[in-house]
C-alpha cells in the first residue's frame, strides 16, 4: 500500500507531524529547558507556524525575536565562510546582504527572504513550528517549499542548537536555495520522496543529510562545504574541512547507508565532484526506488501528475 503523499502545494497544510525529542519542552538537555520565558516565547511562535495556511500567509512573518547572540553568530561564521564554503553559497550570501538585511545588525524578514528566493529558484518558506517528520519534510521539497523555522537558538548557547533554528535556516540553508543547480538537487530528493516507502524514506534522509546538510565539494581543487548543517556550526565547519575526519566520494548507493549522529561531530563526510555530479547519482539512484507509479511535476499548478 502506498503511503499518502501531497499532490498540491495546498496539501502541505497537511504535511504537519513534529518530532518534539529536541524541543524546549520535552528534551532536558535543551539549553532553554529551564528558562520559563524562551519557552513561552516559543509556544508562542510555534502557534504561528501551527496556525499557517498555504493560502494565507500572513503570519509569514520572523524574529520580531530580539537576540543577543545573533550578532555574535553572524560575525563569527561571516569570517570563515570566505576560505571554507562553496562559491554558490558565497555568492547567495552577498545578495541576501545587499537584497535582505543579513549582517550583523540585520534581522532577515523570512516574507523578504522567501521572495528573493521565489525570483531566483522558485523555492519559498513556509513557517514550521519546529523538527517536522522526514516524510513531511521531504514532501515539501517536491513543491520546491523550505519548512523554516522562526525561533531562535537559546542564548546560553550562541554557538550550538539541539535542533533546527532561524540561524541554521538562513545562514545554513537560503543561500543555498538561491542556486538554480541545488534548487533542482533538493526538489529531486523530494520527489522521489513522495510516497515511498518507511525503508526507502530512511534512505533519502541520510543521503539528504550527507548532502544537503552535510555536504562537501570539490572547487578548483580543493575541497569545500556546501551543507547547511556545517555552514551553520562554526565548530563543525572548521572541524569537517581540517584533516582530521574521513572523506569519501559521494557515491548514493553507499552514502544511503551510512550510519549518522545528530548529537556530536561527522566522523566521515562524503565529498561531490560537483552539484551536477551528485544530481546526476541522485537521479540514478531515484530511479532505482521502486514505486508503482511515477510522478512529474507542473510547476505551472504546482502540482503533480502521477503516472
Ligand atoms: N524539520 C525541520 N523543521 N527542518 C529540517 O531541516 C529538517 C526537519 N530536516 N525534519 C529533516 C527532518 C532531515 O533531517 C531529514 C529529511 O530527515
Ligand atoms: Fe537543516
Amino acid at each position: 500500500k502506498v503511503p499518502w503523499f501531497p499532490r498540491k502545494i495546498r496539501d502541505l497544510d497537511k504535511c504537519n507531524l513534529l518530532i518534539t525529542k529536541y524541543d524546549p519542552d520535552m528534551d532536558q538537555d535543551h539549553p532553554g529547558f529551564s528558562d520559563p520565558e524562551y519557552r513561552k516565547r516559543r509556544c508562542f511562535i510555534a502557534e504561528l507556524a501551527a496556525n499557517y495556511k498555504h493560502w494565507n500567509d500572513s503570519v509569514l512573518m520572523t524574529l520580531l525575536l530580539l537576540s543577543f547572540n545573533r550578532r555574535e553568530v553572524y560575525r563569527t561564521l561571516r569570517t570563515i565562510y570566505p576560505d571554507l564554503a562553496c562559491r554558490q553559497f558565497l555568492g547567495g550570501l552577498q545578495q541576501l546582504e545587499r537584497e535582505c538585511g543579513y549582517g550583523e545588525d540585520g534581522i532577515p524578514q523570512l516574507r523578504e527572504v522567501s521572495a528573493f528566493l521565489r525570483e531566483k529558484t522558485g523555492f519559498q518558506l513556509r513557517p514550521v513550528a519546529g523538527l517536522l517528520s522526514a516524510r513531511d519534510f521531504l514532501a515539501s521539497l517536491a513543491f520546491r517549499v523550505f519548512q523554516c523555522t522562526q525561533y531562535i537558538r537559546h542564548a546560553s548557547a550562541p554557538m550550538h542548537s539541539p535542533e533546527p533554528d532561524c540561524c541554521h535556516e538562513l545562514l545554513g540553508h537560503i543561500p543555498m536555495l538561491a542556486d538554480k543547480e541545488f534548487a533542482q538537487f533538493s526538489q529531486e530528493i523530494g520527489l522521489a520522496s513522495l510516497g515511498a516507502s518507511d525503508e526507502d524514506i530512511e534512505r533519502l534522509s541520510t543521503l539528504y543529510w550527507f548532502t544537503v546538510e552535510f555536504g562537501l565539494c570539490k572547487q578548483n581543487g580543493t575541497v569545500k562545504a556546501y551543507g547547511a548543517g556545517l555552514l551553520s556550526s562554526y565548530g563543525e565547519l572548521i572541524y569537517a574541512l581540517s584533516n582530521e575526519p574521513e572523506y569519501k566520494p559521494f557515491n548514493p548507493e553507499e552514502t544511503a547507508i551510512q550510519p549518522y549522529q545528530d548529537q556530536t561531530f561527522q566522523p566521515v563526510y562524503f565529498v561531490s565532484e560537483s552539484f551536477e555530479d551528485a544530481k546526476i547519482k541522485m537521479r540514478r539512484y531515484s530511479s532505482s526506488i521502486q514505486r508503482p507509479f511515477s510522478v512529474r511535476y507542473d510547476p505551472f499548478t504546482c502540482s503533480l501528475e502521477v503516472l
